[in-house]
């Protein structure tokens, strides 16, 4: 904390700072450590920026562009911050402030403005961000979302993800993949600082000894609200500071030689290892929030006028010239070859061509791994006695580590014993169902090991892991309680391929319990809501119903490149009805099969039936009989499917039950066969009915195969309440083989 001291000594609260050169006195010393050209180039990458900023804003006026977001003001601390770095070598997980960081480190004007008009050659996103969304893979810069504040997780995994190469010795070209001393660099403004994902990202730096540079662009405001209404106190590094290992510096992020001191001393106590920093830094922002935005609607005019004399650039420029650094000649020569350089840019972007919109549904998932495909269809080596779905997870799991050293695996409670050392006296705990267990003790710390009680940072940190090509397994504890992390998983895991334009990607697997049936669950130990997740485009969900479909399609969310929601039914795992056989180390069914678990084995050339060589479930073949009604269903309500199809039996309806196994792919081509077939069909599911997976599914059997039906699609799910504890309630609300039986004899009828 030495090192912190020394930086409170050096605060400079940019908001009371002179605008003079003179204020730069102490840069008049640092001055000495960097050549004319070196200060002349700095100078001119300021002026860049800010030109650049301008000629967006001329291209949005003339509508040849479609959004612009200035980095006006925050020039000096973010070329200060890129000379301390390194380009291909740290990691940079940058704000949408920081054109004048992102032209420093090697983005080319081109970039941004083919970024701007929505090109195709837009090494961003291929046009599918907004401009000042900076990616570029060579420099190592990740692709941004417009979410203002989940870049801080990411950038914790991907310094977590350099720690873990370094020490899982049996990753193969293991140590390519990080350098020693990198930084991983998060920039964020004090708005986005009251968001909890920063004070997440932060405790897990701190807590790892993470080697995180944390830059907090403090322009003063969020849009219109002032930093004093924000942030409790007005000032971020004071609430920041008790923080063990953080250095933190605060200072006049519009003074460059002030920021290159801070950003200089920050970088070197990160590379050296000794924990992340974070610099607080203020600025001004004297363009508005964006072209959106008027601030005069919210700033007096002596304010802007006061924050017009700290404006970095003509601070510097002032400083190159008292000091004799440069003539106004010379300043005047570097302003007429930006404007020659910017509008040569402008217009081979204006003339580039944009994505032709054939590709509008490219990159959603890998265009390289398709997990629907026969290479994901491997036979079953079944080996020892029935297992439960615990017992067959946590064998695919112990397989999968062995099989692939980049597997880490994280979340709450899921290591055996977080101190190491009491392991020698006690056997684990290994999650709350016990899915994970022995899996700390048989690959290590680095590799299995708890989380502090943050979903939101669990997927995060999982994004950013898998950004740098690590293969997170990672668990969510209840699926009632994914919710804080839904913004990392619906704006960032999922879309990180597809608004990067296929340059990055986070395949990784969220293992979620899910589901009620547990007598005493109540609402926050039972809730499903899978057609939350089907709704995010990105996302593949797996529901597995039987612990060998368990092993099969884990195997396969763990080797395909997309990230997948693996759904495990807490009610299906100790179950003995859906117990198997390991099926052996190489099984996997590929996504998008479903499986006929009773009814005629004859549908369809190419309509999977029963899983070859699987003999988990023995089905109930009914051979040579057209069954009456077809249930499409998944996960808990299989079982009561079966159940209710038998009792229909005696009532002389034959019945059909049809397992999806996956949400997202579905398998439209079994539905489509055994509707045809039945003609008529009933979706069951232990959902919600209003706005249940089923409604897609009957929705689309109305929609394309209206002409085969002989009566309405019939649905069952739960009633739109809560799952209450009471018994009684839950069995209420919960469908039950009674209310699937019911819906049979409807159907049957009608
Ligand atoms: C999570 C989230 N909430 C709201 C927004 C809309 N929004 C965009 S920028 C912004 C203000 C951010 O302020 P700050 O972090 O201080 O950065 P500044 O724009 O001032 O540089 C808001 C509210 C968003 N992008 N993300």
């Amino acid at each position: 904390m030495a090192e912190m001291k020394g930086a409170v000594a050096n605060v400079a609260n940019g908001r009371d700072v002179p605008p003079s050169a003179a204020s730069q006195s102490s840069g008049l010393r640092e001055a000495g450590n960097l050549s004319r050209e070196q200060l002349l180039a700095v100078y001119r990458t300021m002026l860049l920026s800010r030109k650049l900023d301008d000629k967006e804003i001329q291209l949005k006026h003339q509508s040849q562009i479609f959004f612009q977001i200035s980095g006006a003001g925050h020039e000096a601390i973010l070329v200060a911050a890129a000379l301390t770095l390194k380009p291909g070598h740290d990691w940079f997980y940058p704000y949408y402030r920081d054109r004048a960081l992102c032209l420093q480190l090697g983005m080319t004007p081109l970039d941004m403005l083919l970024a701007a008009v929505g090109a195709q050659a837009d090494p961003s996103s291929h046009g599918r961000q907004m401009p000042s969304h900076w990616g570029r893979a060579d420099l190592n810069i990740v692709s941004q979302s417009s979410a203002t504040c989940t870049q801080v997780l990411q950038a914790v995994g991907a310094a977590e993800a350099g720690v873990i190469y370094s020490r899982v010795a049996a990753i193969p070209d293991g140590e390519a993949r990080f350098k020693s001393d990198e930084v991983v660099y998060v920039s964020l403004g004090e708005g986005a600082t009251s968001g909890g994902e920063f004070w997440e990202g932060i405790n897990a730096a701190c807590l790892r000894h993470l080697p995180v540079l944390f830059l907090v662009e403090d322009n003063g405001y969020a849009i219109s609200v002032p930093v004093e209404f924000q942030t409790a106190g007005g000032d971020i590094s004071r609430l920041v500071r008790s923080f063990p290992g953080l250095h933190v510096d605060s200072i006049d992020g519009t003074d460059f030689f002030g920021s290159l001191r801070a950003m200089r001393e920050a970088t070197a106590y990160v590379r050296a290892r000794k924990g992340p920093a974070l610099v607080h830094a203020r600025v001004i922002r004297p363009y508005s929030h964006s072209l959106s935005d008027d601030e005069k609607l919210y700033k007096t005019p002596a304010e802007r006028e006061a924050e017009a004399r700290r404006d970095p650039i003509a601070r510097f420029s002032e400083f190159l010239r008292t000091s004799g650094m440069a003539t106004d000649t010379d300043l005047s020569a570097i302003a007429a070859e930006i404007e020659r350089e910017l509008n040569e840019a402008a217009n081979a972007a204006l003339e580039a061509p944009k994505p032709a919109k054939d590709t509008a549904g490219l990159w959603v998932y890998s265009p390289d791994v398709d997990p629907t495909s026969a290479a994901f269809d491997t036979p079953a080596r079944p080996e020892g006695k029935p297992d439960t779905m615990v017992g067959t997870i946590n064998r695919t799991l112990k397989d999968e580590m062995a099989h692939d050293p980049r597997i880490v695996v994280f979340g709450e409670d899921i290591a055996d014993a977080s101190r190491r050392e009491t392991l020698n006296v006690v056997s684990g705990k290994g999650g709350v169902f016990k899915v994970t267990h022995g899996l700390q003790r048989l690959y290590g710390d680095d590799r299995v090991f708890n989380t502090s009680l943050a979903e939101a940072a669990i997927i995060g940190r999982g994004v950013g892991m898998a950004t740098r090509r690590l293969k997170p397994v990672v668990e969510i504890q209840f699926f009632d309680y994914i919710w804080p992390a839904m913004m990392q998983i619906r704006d960032e895991m999922s879309m990180l391929r597809y608004r990067s334009g296929n340059t990055f990607s986070c395949p990784m697997v969220v293992r979620v319990p899910i589901g009620g049936y547990l007598r005493g669950g109540g609402p926050y130990h039972s809730q499903s809501g899978e057609s939350i997740f089907a709704h995010c485009p990105g996302i593949r969900i797996a529901y597995p119903s039987t612990a060998v479909d368990a092993a099969g399609l884990l195997r396969t969310s763990i080797r395909c490149d997309d990230p997948v929601m693996f759904l495990e039914h807490k009610h299906l795992y100790r179950q003995t009805y859906n117990k198997g056989e390991y099926p052996g180390k190489d099984f996997m069914i590929p996504f998008g099969k479903a499986v006929l678990r009773r009814g005629a084995t004859d549908v369809a050339p190419g309509v999977t039936n029963v899983a070859p060589g699987v003999p988990d479930v023995v089905p109930d073949v009914v051979p040579d009989i057209v069954p009456d009604v077809v249930i499409v269903t998944w996960g808990a309500l299989v079982q009561r499917s079966l159940v209710a199809a038998r009792q229909a039996e005696k009532d002389g309806i034959s019945v059909a039950v049809l397992d999806l196994r996956t949400i997202v792919p579905y398998d439209w081509e079994a539905i489509a066969a055994h509707v045809k077939r039945s003609n008529r069909v009933i979706v069951a599911h232990e959902d919600q009915l209003l706005c249940g997976f089923g409604a897609e599914i009957a929705a689309r059997i109305a929609g394309e195969l209206f002409e085969y039906l002989d009566a309405p699609v019939r649905r069952v799910g739960a009633l739109n309440t809560p799952v209450a504890y009471c018994p009684d309630l839950e069995e209420a609300i919960l469908p039950q083989p009674s209310d699937v039986l019911k819906a049979i004899r409807e159907t049957a009828r009608y």
